[in-house]
Formats: structure tokens, sequence, C-alpha cells
């Protein structure tokens, strides 16, 4: 039963299933064609009441804006407009870490704590917080206080900037870019992008550059530590993948979105006596946990929770027939969703006040109360097994992955525990054995079908040359699928000098380092891979690139402005918002290089995208005169004698 719009067997099977009856992000993709060209190509401007305007060409001359904004202004104020949309995304979610943070620092949210005490102190010790006699509790509450504030610091530069490499923040220094405040480059990108304000192209992209690099290196960042020290930090685990992870005689509970504040506290109630009791109850043989998109990424990460499912699965999964509960909470959940549950019987549960569905169930998540909310949602969960309807598909696919690949344990694994380093992979890159290394992240996208096909395909082809790659999002979660975050994927699908390194660490090719904020974790180890020496002084100057296929998210935006202004390649996908503004696009495809060392591209072929990717690599390791692998010299008497 081949199915043209998806890559697995699992989603075929419900999707074959639906047939006709149910509309899905599918169907409505193809009812909205043709998609209008001028908002592809980011040549509409909406932002006052003399627009809508559209830039076409008259007589051969590209029109303008009633304001006379041109292309490049109009699509750079759209482009600067998803890149603070994207940063606040990710920082409203490092915001609430934070205040969960000092929250259960101070000892008021019940269930949460400090896990990873190691993190802290090292935390503190890059923050500059005094360790000394203090207490867990006294430098806790600190780190909490100083990374709460970065949200609305007013001046200055964020705390976590100086983690960069040295170079790096002298060259964001000299262009003006090192962000103030989270908060403050998000309001100054609004305001230069309201209607007779900035409207230089170059300016506009400066600012999106300082605006996303508050985001990489500052919500993003500050989520992903303050996350590892409260719930842990990742090591690597055992899991499962695919649709076929539900169980039929479960109670299946789905969480989605992107934060682990509740998740974390469900996973616990799931494993409560009274709740496993109460569903036995209900004629049900457990409680069975799973995920979609990047709540999923997160506990899967810490607590190896099967993934049901990346972003075109969410109402998949439903269709499932078998999904008692799937709760919300923020970003990329569809407004679909009822809809779609309302042909079967899944309760859809908002949590957040922030993300509201009309016509479901909200039971709000209250920190101080944590677990009581998360088990308010577990016993709604089971009260609505008894009322599944007939008709169950229950796909039998899923794929074992390994994921839970942090900085921090990627250092140990090749290093150990008294010589945690990444001198071996340093070395590595420096022999050749592996070629370089591609942070592959996005989502996926009715544009590009089959769904995830582009994710595998570019990834297949980068490890096959010798690139090892770290993932991160739904992107991973496409790769886990087609089974190639397993370390056997190394002999099957990597080239020889990456597979006998992968052999010898017991390590997969491909490497699931969590949720979308967790790019901040690639951007982290890049870093250090700088500071361990060898491979030049800045990010730029790494054989490293950068992609987020199959895109569809103004994060994903976000997220490749901060690797751009943090030196990287970065390929995308499907579309690209500026298309239509000739010098604009121009400039971040190339000038923007010539001052930050990173740039864009656009490839709809996996292949050659990979190649992009592995050409830029190559050109990095000819820089470097790493480009040949050394000969080996057998010295002989004579050769020895003349050295002397
Ligand atoms: Fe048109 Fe200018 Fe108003 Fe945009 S800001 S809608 S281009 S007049
Ligand atoms: S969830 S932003 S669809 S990766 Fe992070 Fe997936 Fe993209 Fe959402």
């Amino acid at each position: 039963m081949a199915n043209a719009k998806v890559a697995d067997t699992a989603s075929e099977e419900i999707l074959g299933a639906c047939g006709e009856k149910l509309s899905l992000s599918f169907d409505r993709w193809e009812s909205q064609q043709p998609q209008c060209k001028f908002g592809l190509q980011g040549l509409c401007c909406r932002h006052c009441s003399m627009g809508p305007c559209r830039i076409h060409l008259k007589g051969g001359e590209p029109s303008a804006g009633v304001c006379g904004a041109t292309a490049d202004t109009i699509a750079a104020r759209h482009f600067g407009r998803m890149v603070a949309a994207g940063t606040s995304a990710h920082s409203d979610h490092g915001r609430g870490v934070a205040e969960v943070f000092l929250a259960a620092a101070k000892g008021q949210a019940e269930g949460y704590g400090i896990k990873d005490e190691l993190k802290l102190l090292k935390l503190a010790s890059e923050l500059g917080v005094p360790i000394g006699e203090r207490s867990t509790k006294e430098i806790a509450i600190e780190i909490g206080e100083r990374l709460l504030a970065a949200f609305g610091q007013q001046h200055g530069e964020l705390p976590l900037v100086k983690l960069a490499p040295l170079k790096r923040q002298e060259l964001w220094r000299k262009h003006g870019l090192v962000p103030r405040g989270i908060d403050r480059e998000v309001v100054e990108m609004m305001h230069r992008t309201a209607m007779g304000v900035d409207q230089e192209y170059h300016s506009l992209i400066a600012h999106a550059s300082r605006t996303a690099l508050g985001d990489g290196w500052g919500g993003s960042m500050i989520a992903t530590q303050l996350q590892d020290i409260m719930f842990g930090t990742p090591v690597p685990l055992v899991a499962e993948v695919n649709l076929g992870t539900l169980r039929p005689e479960e109670v299946n509970v789905i969480v989605h979105g992107h934060e682990p504040l509740l998740s974390e506290m469900i996973v616990a109630a799931a494993q409560d006596p009274e709740m496993l009791a109460m569903a036995r109850q209900v004629g049900a043989k457990g409680i069975s946990l799973s995920g979609i998109c990047c709540t999923s990424n997160e506990i899967l990460m810490r607590h190896g929770i099967p993934i049901a499912g990346n972003f075109l699965q969410q109402e998949l999964a439903i269709a499932s027939g078998m999904c008692e509960a799937m709760v919300v909470d923020v970003q990329c959940v569809m407004q679909s969703l009822p809809k779609v549950a309302s042909c079967f019987h899944t309760k859809i549960i908002t949590t957040n006040e922030r993300a509201r569905l009309e016509g479901v169930t909200h039971i709000p998540f209250d920190e101080h109360r944590a677990l009581q909310s998360a088990k308010a949602i577990l016993r709604a969960a089971i009260e609505n097994f008894p009322r599944r309807k007939d008709g169950v598909r229950a796909p039998t696919e899923k794929m074992d992955l390994v994921a839970g690949f942090s900085y921090e344990t990627i250092n140990y694994l090749l290093g150990g525990t008294f010589r945690a380093s990444l001198r071996p992979l340093n070395d590595n890159i420096i022999n050749g054995r592996i070629r370089g290394v591609a942070g592959v992240v996005g989502c996926n996208n009715p544009r590009q079908l089959p769904v995830d096909d582009y994710h595998v395909k570019m990834v297949k082809e980068l490890i096959a040359h010798d690139v090892i790659v770290l993932q991160t999002g739904c992107s991973a979660i496409a790769s886990a699928k087609a089974g190639l975050l397993v370390p056997e994927a190394a002999a099957k699908y990597a080239g020889r000098g990456l597979a006998e390194v992968c052999e010898a660490v017991g390590i997969p090719p491909v490497l699931h380092m969590g949720s979308c904020v967790d790019n901040s974790r690639i951007l982290l180890i890049a870093t250090a891979v700088v500071k361990e020496g060898g491979l030049g002084d800045d990010l730029s100057d790494l054989p490293a690139a950068g992609a987020a296929p199959e895109w569809m998210s103004e994060k994903a935006i976000a997220i490749g402005q901060y690797f751009v202004a943090s030196g990287v390649f970065t390929v995308f996908s499907g579309s690209f918002p500026t298309v239509g503004a000739s010098r604009l696009t121009e400039y971040l495809f190339n000038g923007i290089s010539e001052e930050l060392g990173g740039k864009w591209a656009l490839e709809n072929d996996p292949i050659k995208a990979a190649h992009l990717m592995i050409a830029h690599i190559d050109s990095k390791r000819k820089a470097l005169g790493i480009d040949r692998a050394k000969e080996r010299v057998l010295m002989d008497m004579a050769a020895r004698r003349a050295i002397e």
C-alpha cells in the first residue's frame, strides 16, 4: 500500500484506513493550492493600513509598497519578525523553566529539585557565581535569579554569550551583535519592522542576528541548562519510536508540544500505584505514555519514554483510535486536533494558559502543585478508556533508537571518567576518519513529501561520507524511525572512517541531542571542539555545517539565523522566506559570510544539499591544512641520524 505522502508504514497504515473520511494536514495543504506566490517569496506586507502591499514587476521594474518600501525591505522585515517570533517561542519556554527552577531552588515547587549538582556547579563557575562554602540552595537561587534577569536585561551582554569562543565574541562585539537582553532584542525587532522605521535590509538583518543570538545563546541555552540541572543531564538510553509504540490494551496518553515541566510530572504520575490500579479498574492493562514533537524528545532523553511520532504524525496518532488523551502544552500543536479527535474518543487536554484551543478540556498546569495537575490529567485519560470506539488501527511498525547524547555524555564517552575530553573527536577529525560534523534539525511539512524522506536521505548521504550527524527535534525522530540512531547503523550506512570510530566508542553515527531548545547543545559541543584545539579558533573555522530540512516553524528561521551568526553554513529546503527579494537573498546566501563566516542556502534535493555541506566541510579542512591524510614516513637509521 504505497503512499506517496509518508515514508513509514505505520503512518501509511493509518492514512490508508482514514481514506476520504478524515481531513488531515495533507488534504488541507492540497486544498490551499495554489498558495500565494507573493507570500511564498516574502513579497507582501501588511504592516500598516495603507496596505496590504505586494511587490510585482511593472514594465520590468519591481513595484514598491504605498510607503515606498522595496522588495528587500519588505522581505527583510518579514524575515526579522519570523526571527523575533521564533526567539520568543524558545525564550518564553526558557523563562518558564527559569521561573520553576528558581521556585524549586527556594523549595516552593513541590516535586522539582536539583538532580545534577555537578552541572549546577559548572554553570556557577561559568557565570562567575561564587561557590566557596555556600549551600547548593544558595548557589541555585543566585543562578536562577541571574538567568531570569537575562530576559529583562536592558544593557550589557547576555551572561551565556561568554561561553562562545573568544574570537566569535569579539566578532559579535565588532558588529554590535551581542544581545543586551532577550526580550529587549525581540521588542526592538518588532519596533524596527513597524511601518516607517528601519528600511535598510543590512541593518534589519544585523538586528535579526542579534535577536537570534539571544535565542541560541540566551533563551534556548537557559532552557537546556536549567532543565538538565533540574531533571538530570541526559545519558544514553535505548527506547522505541513510531506509532507502533502505542499499546492497544493500555491507556495511551500522548504528550505533545515542547516543555518538559509538566510531562516530567506525568512520567512520575504514570508509575503511581493508585493510577495503575485505576487503569486496571477500567479494563486496561496499564498506562502507556508516549510523545509527539519536542515534549517527547525531552522525556525520551531523560526517561526513555517512547516517541509516537513527529510533527505530521500528531493527527495520525489520534486516528489510530487508541489515544485516550493527547496532552498539549505549547508550540507545533495543530488547531485541527479537536476536530480529528471528535471522530474518535480522544480527549485533547490543554495545560498552558498561553495555548488554549476551542472546545477542549483545559486542566491548568500549576507548578506549585505539579504532581496533582499530572494526576488530574491521567485520571481524565483513564476515565476515557472505556469510550474507545470500534475500529482501532494498531500499526506494528516501531524502531529501536539510542538517545541521550548531551555534550557531557559525548565528552565522557570519548574520554572516559578520569579524562573526559573531546580530544579523540578532534584527533579523528584531524586524521580524517571523521570528515566533519553536521547539525541536522528541522520539522516536517506537507510541502515536501514523502514526510521525513529528505531528512533520511540527507543524513544517510552525510554519514556515508564520514560526516558525523548531531540531531534534534523532529529531524532526529525522522532518522530514528529510519533506524539511523542505533550503533549498528554505523556498519550499515556510515563510511569506513566514521564507522571505525563509532564501533570503537559504541555510538551511532547519528547522535540524538534532544529537543529544539537543545540546539544550544550543538553550539556548546562545537565550541568545545574549538577550545580543544587543532581545528582553528572560531566556530566558522570548523569543518562543520548545519541544515533544517522540511522546516515549517518560525522557530527554524530563528535557529538558522543564530547558526549563521555563529559562523555556520546552513542549508534549508522547501521554501525560503526572502527568495523574491534578490539583493537581500544574495546577502543572506553569500555576502553575510564575509562578516560572520556563516551563510544560508536553499536546496530541494537532499543529496545535492548533503554535498553542499560536504563541499563546505572540505573547504574548511583545506583551510586548516588537514585536507590530505598525512603520509606515514618510515624512518630508517640514516634518516634518524640526519635529524640528530
Ligand atoms: Fe504597504 Fe508600506 Fe504599509 Fe507595508 S508598511 S503595508 S509596504 S504601505
Ligand atoms: S517540534 S519546531 S515541528 S522540529 Fe520542536 Fe518538530 Fe519543528 Fe516543532
